[in-house]
């Protein structure tokens, strides 16, 4: 759906003077206004292509309208969210589901709307109806030999597609693992699986990375081969420096540091991707701040410190995602709000005051470390994330735009009220 510049000039006029109040003051407060609001203009995260439907659990799904019904829909629509919050400029790609047959075609439409092709996900957790061999014991870490070259090949087919698209990594999430004691040889489980991912990485391009995506259960609930940060770093150091590991925050126990976990990471440099959600109890799935946001603003403290201590590029060194579920919202309201809580937690994180935090932490001065980062998640930022929107040409409050342009029935009208986006 196309969103002319006119329509986001008109709306934008009538939320300007309060905007300008609530800039003023805010900048009024903080000391690098400027240098945030840049920072923020640059920032971006990449919607996979399966975020654009609406998701479902094991117990049911149910479908919005005008859900898009094949891969030049999908990028129609992160399209439409890029142009409201300028964000949202990257499409990370899921392989069977979004094959792209045209791959010119799909890297021109694109570029028309603005979205580079950000990681490849490759998919050996389900089985695909013309798929000679089955998943159901496992893929890299399968007892048949066949069935893990099954696994590897599929993999090195989803680098080729990256490759016509010009994407430059591949993240792989295994649901392998075991739901029984005494299923698995845990060390044989673990060979298995890094033979294979030895065999992918020497596909891999030269300026290419893989990230291994670590989850401590489900669908297996006793042992999971990529289980936790440690196994992912474990194999991303066995593979080489092209590996990486991906956090992504729902897929950890309860309670567990994650900002403690993506500290250390960016330490040994070993940090490559970073998945966005929420959650409560588990992998959740659920909008990105709507749970824990002091948690969110803890984990981008951590990873802007690690980032610059090792002089990274905030924008470039990280593959940035939302990798969530939208079971009961509109799936592009959804992704409009994750992306504006996850700004306003790089909002925070950069106007840390770093020398005061250092100071507080040489003298073991716990009471004024509290007072530094508290203060810093309590003052609103949210007209320096609206500002840096509306320099870059966006909408100053994109889910007001979403529902006064009325988008979802538009899409409704054009693509029809039963239409179901391929996905989980
Ligand atoms: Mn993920």
């Amino acid at each position: 759906m196309q969103v002319e510049k006119y329509s986001i000039d008109n709306y934008n006029e009538g939320l300007l003077n309060d905007h300008k109040r609530r800039l003023d003051y805010t900048v009024s407060t903080i000391t690098n206004a400027e240098k945030i609001i840049a920072k923020l203009k640059e920032f971006q995260v990449a919607i996979p292509s399966w975020a654009l439907g609406t998701g479902g659990t094991r117990f049911g799904r149910f479908s919005g309208g005008g859900e898009p019904r094949n891969l030049e829909e999908k990028i129609e629509d992160i399209g439409l969210l890029h142009k409201l919050n300028q964000s949202s400029g990257a499409i990370s790609l899921h392989i069977p589901w979004d094959i792209p047959e045209n791959a010119s075609h799909i890297k021109a439409l694109a570029a028309q709307n603005g979205l580079r092709f950000d990681a490849m996900n490759s998919n050996t957790f389900q089985d695909q109806p013309d798929q000679a061999l089955s998943y159901k014991f496992g893929s890299l870490q399968n007892v048949n030999k066949a069935v893990r070259q099954q696994a590897i090949d599929h993999n090195i087919e989803v680098i080729k597609y990256g490759v016509e698209l010009g994407s430059t990594s591949l993240t792989v999430w295994l649901s392998d693992g075991s739901c029984f004691p005494g299923q698995l040889n845990f060390r044989e489980a673990f060979q298995h699986t890094l033979a294979g991912l030895q065999e992918i990485y020497k596909a891999l391009p030269d300026d290419w990375k893989i990230f291994v995506e670590y989850k401590a259960f489900e669908p297996n609930f006793y042992s999971t081969t990529v289980g936790d940060w440690g196994q992912s770093y474990l194999y991303a150091s066995k593979l080489g420096p092209k590996a990486y590991t991906l956090v992504d925050l729902g897929h950890h126990l309860p309670n567990a540091n994650i900002e403690q976990i993506v500290s250390l990471l960016l330490m040994e440099e070993k940090l490559g991707g970073f998945h966005f959600n929420d959650s409560k109890y588990g992998d959740d799935d659920l909008t990105a701040g709507s749970i824990k946001p002091y948690q969110l603003f803890l984990i981008f403290n951590e990873l802007v410190e690690g980032m610059d201590a090792k002089g990274m590029d905030h924008v470039t060194d990280m593959g940035w995602m939302i990798d969530a579920s939208h079971n009961v919202k509109d799936p592009l309201e959804d992704l409009l709000q994750s992306v504006e809580a996850i700004m306003l937690s790089y909002a925070q994180a950069l106007s840390v005051d770093r020398k005061a935090l250092k100071e507080a932490q040489q003298n073991n001065d716990v009471v004024a470390a509290q007072e530094i980062l508290q203060n810093t998640f309590r003052t609103d930022l949210r007209s320096l994330v609206a500002e840096a929107r509306l320099r870059a040409g966006g909408v100053l409050d994109p889910v007001g735009f979403f529902r006064n342009e009325k988008v979802r029935a538009k899409l409704i009208k054009n693509r029809g009220a039963k239409t179901v986006a391929t996905g989980l």
